[in-house]
C-alpha cells in the first residue's frame, strides 16, 4: 500500500508539488507519510490568493463573521478531535496524556479565545485640549498587516500553529502557515477544517516544506507583510536578516534555558513533583523546561535523591500505553543532538545522578527516538552544558546559598524565556520573580497558562510579545483619527 500523501493548501486547493519527503514515526523510525514539499509557484499562488482574500472575502467580513467562522473551525476541531489526536502522536511520539491534556484542547482554545478577544476589542479614545481651547477627538481603527506568515516548530506543532493563526485571522489577515517539515499532519487536518468551515479561499494556507528552502522563500517574499515565528534563536537570526530587506514586522518567539530556584522555605514534595514536570514534559522539548536548577543547600540532598526517585519512575514507552509520561525525541538528528550534549556533560566533567543513556527495547521501538530522563551535578554555570539550550529531558543542579547569589547566577544566560521559583514565603516570591530577567516567571507552578497574559522572552528568548491584547496588537496596525472640534 502506498503510503498517504500530505500536500499543500493554497487558494482554497489542495496542491500537490510530486517532489516529496518522508515524514517519519519516531516510535520505530518508520515512514507514515509522504510530505509534497512546495515549490515556488505553489508560494506565489498562496501569497497572492491571501493578498486577495485580505483585500476582498475576509478582510471586508465584519468582525462578527469572522469571529463566528473562526469559533466554527473550533468546533470542527472538536468534532475531529481524535484525529488530531492521532496525528499528533504519530508525528512527534508524545505521550497520549499530553496530546490530550495540552496540544489539542490549546489547538480550539486559541481559535474560541481569540476570537472572543477581537470581537470584544476595544480602541483608544481621547478628547485633546488646546491651549486656545479649541478641542479634537482622537480615536484609533486597528486595520489588518495583510498577509503574515506563521512559521512554526515541531515541539507543540498544533498549539503553536493556532496560537498565532487564530489571533492573525481574527485580526483580519490572511495567513500563510509553514509549519515544521517533522510535523505536517495536524496542520494538514487544519487545512481541511479550514476548508470544511467555509473559510473564504486564500485566507489561510498551508505550505509544506523544509525550512531553509521553503520556509525561506516565505520569509523572504516581497508580498508576504509580516512574519512570526516559533523554533530557535539562531533560525530567528537567519528570518530577522531575510525580513530586513522589506522592513516587515516580525514576532519572535525563541529558545530558552530557563532556571528552578529552589529556596529553603520551599514545600520540598511540591518543589520535586514540580521540577519533574517542567524538565521531563514533552520529553523536555517545551521551550519552557526547566534545564538549570538551584537548590538552597538546607534542601539541597533531598531534592537530589527525590528528583532521582521521580526521573527513574518515569515510564518510558508507547505513546498510547497506559501510565507512559515520556516517549522518544522527535527525530533522529534531536536524538543525536541531545546525546551530544549528554556527552559534551561528560566531558566537562559531570557527575550524572541518573540516566544520560538510551533506554533499551528489545522490538521495534529499538528503532525509535528514545532517550533516558538525566538528572546532572557538579559543573560550572559556565560550562556549554550549562549555557547552551539542549531541548531534552535533563536538568543541571547546583547549590546556592543566599537570595542575591541565585538571582544573579539564573541571570547568566543569554536567554530570558522562562523561570520557575518554589518558595512559600509570599514575600520573598513578589521580591524575587520581578528581579529574573525572563518573559515569564511562575512561583510554585510550571506551564499554568492564561491566553490573555503576554508570552515571550527576552534576550536571545525573543522580540516582543503574544497573548491576549498583546496579540492583538502585533496582528493589526492602528491609524490614528484625528477631527478638530470647532467651538
Ligand atoms: P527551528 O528553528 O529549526 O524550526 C522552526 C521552523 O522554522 C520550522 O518550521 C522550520 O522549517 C523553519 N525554518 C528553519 N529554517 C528556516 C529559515 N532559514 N527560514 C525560514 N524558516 C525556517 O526550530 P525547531 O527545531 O522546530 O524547534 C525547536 C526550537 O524552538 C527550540 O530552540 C525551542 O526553544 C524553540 N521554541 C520556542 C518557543 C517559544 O515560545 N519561545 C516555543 C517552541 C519552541
Ligand atoms: O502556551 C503558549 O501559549 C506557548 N506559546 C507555549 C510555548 C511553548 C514552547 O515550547
Amino acid at each position: 500500500m502506498s503510503a498517504k500523501i500530505l500536500t499543500s493548501y493554497v487558494d482554497g486547493q489542495f496542491m500537490d508539488s510530486g517532489v516529496y519527503f518522508d515524514n517519519i514515526n519516531p516510535v520505530n523510525g518508520a515512514v507514515i507519510s509522504q510530505i509534497a514539499e512546495a515549490n515556488s509557484e505553489i508560494i506565489d499562488v498562496a501569497v497572492a490568493s491571501a493578498r486577495h482574500a485580505q483585500q476582498h472575502e475576509w478582510g471586508a467580513m465584519s468582525v462578527n463573521q469572522r469571529c463566528a467562522l473562526l469559533h466554527k473551525v473550533a468546533d470542527r476541531m472538536s468534532e475531529r478531535e481524535q484525529e488530531f489526536i492521532d496525528a499528533e502522536i504519530n508525528d512527534t511520539g508524545k505521550s497520549l496524556f499530553q496530546v490530550e491534556t495540552i496540544d489539542i484542547p490549546r489547538g480550539t482554545a486559541n481559535f474560541r479565545t481569540f476570537a472572543d478577544m477581537a470581537k470584544f476589542a476595544e480602541s483608544e479614545t481621547f478628547i485633546t485640549e488646546m491651549p486656545n481651547g479649541d478641542k479634537a477627538l482622537n480615536y484609533s481603527v486597528n486595520k489588518p498587516l495583510g498577509v503574515v506568515a506563521v512559521i512554526s516548530p515541531w515541539n507543540l506543532p498544533l498549539l503553536l500553529a493556532t496560537w498565532k493563526i487564530a489571533p492573525a485571522m481574527a485580526c483580519g489577515n490572511s495567513v500563510i502557515l509553514k509549519p515544521s517539515e517533522e510535523t505536517s499532519s495536524t496542520a494538514f487536518l487544519l487545512a481541511q477544517v479550514m476548508d470544511e468551515v467555509g473559510i473564504p479561499k486564500g485566507a489561510f494556507n498551508l505550505i509544506l516544506g523544509r525550512g531553509k528552502a521553503v520556509g525561506n522563500a516565505i520569509t523572504s517574499h516581497q508580498g508576504i507583510d509580516a512574519i512570526t515565528f516559533t523554533g530557535a534563536s539562531c533560525t530567528g537570526k537567519q528570518i530577522m536578516k531575510s525580513a530586513s530587506d522589506t522592513v516587515k514586522p516580525v514576532s519572535f518567539e525563541l529558545g530558552g534555558k530557563n532556571s528552578a530556584i529552589i529556596f529553603s522555605d520551599a514545600d520540598l514534595n511540591k518543589a520535586i513533583n514540580g521540577v519533574a514536570r517542567s524538565t521531563f514534559t514533552n520529553c523536555g522539548q517545551v521551550c519552557l523546561c526547566t534545564e538549570k536548577v538551584f537548590v538552597h543547600r538546607s534542601l539541597y540532598q533531598s531534592f537530589i535523591e527525590g528528583l532521582k526517585q521521580q526521573a527513574e519512575s518515569i515510564k518510558i514507552g508507547y505513546p498510547k500505553e497506559e501510565g507512559v509520561f515520556m516517549g522518544p525525541l522527535v527525530s533522529k538528528v534531536h536524538q543525536q543532538k541531545v546525546l551530544s550534549h549528554y556527552q559534551l556533560a561528560r566531558d566537562e566533567g559531570a557527575t550524572f545522578i541518573t540516566g544520560g543513556g538510551v533506554p533499551t527495547f528489545n522490538d521495534e521501538r529499538k528503532n525509535g527516538f528514545f532517550i533516558e530522563p538525566t538528572v546532572i551535578t557538579d559543573l560550572s554555570d559556565d560550562s556549554r552544558t550549562n549555557q547552551e539550550e539542549i531541548f531534552g529531558p535533563i536538568c543541571h543542579v547546583s547549590i546556592f546559598d543566599d537570595e542575591s547569589e541565585v538571582i544573579k547566577r539564573a541571570n547568566n544566560t543569554q536567554y530570558g524565556l522562562a523561570a520557575s521559583i518554589w518558595t512559600e514565603n509570599l514575600a520573598r516570591a513578589h521580591r524575587v520573580a520581578p528581579k529574573i530577567d525572563a518573559g515569564i516567571v511562575w512561583v510554585n507552578s510550571w506551564f499554568l497558562r492564561d491566553l490573555r497574559t503576554p508570552f515571550g522572552g527576552v534576550k536571545l528568548s525573543g522580540v516582543g510579545r503574544e497573548g491576549g491584547k498583546h496579540s492583538l496588537g502585533f496582528y493589526s496596525e492602528p491609524t490614528n483619527i484625528c477631527i478638530k472640534i470647532d467651538e
